[in-house]
């Protein structure tokens, strides 16, 4: 199979508890490579086109004030199957139910916020990736 790419953010949160090394770690000893990466502040029209699918969700606001409440930073890592391989260090959405090993299950928790917290995002599609790597680095 050929490289794909897929777009990575680190949230506010793992930005504002240091964490970005220790996850740029993890996705570099994993074998994939950060082929551009920037902090940045996103603003809500950006945000609003990243998260359209959960545009009308009672969580919605929530997600876009906690992305926009510091700057994140933005990589897009490439690899043979990225996308899955991403997904799965990861770790699923909820901090708590995520598998201890994942960057969500060691380094996150149920804070007690509206919105789920949990460090990271990673395109869940190579549709995504394509459209979401066109939106943070339309240079590439
Ligand atoms: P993921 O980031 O695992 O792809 P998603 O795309 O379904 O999850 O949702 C985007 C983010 O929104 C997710 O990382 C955390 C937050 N979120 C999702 N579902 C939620 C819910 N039911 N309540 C609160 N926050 C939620
Ligand atoms: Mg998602």
């Amino acid at each position: 199979s050929q490289p794909e790419r897929t777009l990575v953010l680190i949230k506010p949160d793992g930005v504002a508890r240091h964490l970005t090394g220790e996850i740029l770690r993890r996705i570099e000893a994993k074998g994939y490579t950060i082929v551009a990466l920037e902090q940045r502040s996103a603003d809500t029209e950006l945000l609003g086109e990243h998260y359209a699918e959960h545009q009308g969700k009672p969580f919605f606001d929530p997600l876009v004030d906690f992305m926009m409440s510091g700057p994140v930073v933005a990589a897009v890592v490439e690899g043979n199957r990225v996308i899955e391989g991403f997904r799965s260090l990861a770790g699923t959405t909820e901090p708590t139910a995520a598998a201890p090993g994942t960057i969500r299950g060691d380094l996150g928790r149920d804070w007690g916020t509206t919105v789920v917290q949990n460090l990271v995002h990673g395109s869940d599609s190579a549709e995504s990736a394509a459209r979401e790597i066109g939106l943070w680095f339309p240079a590439l």
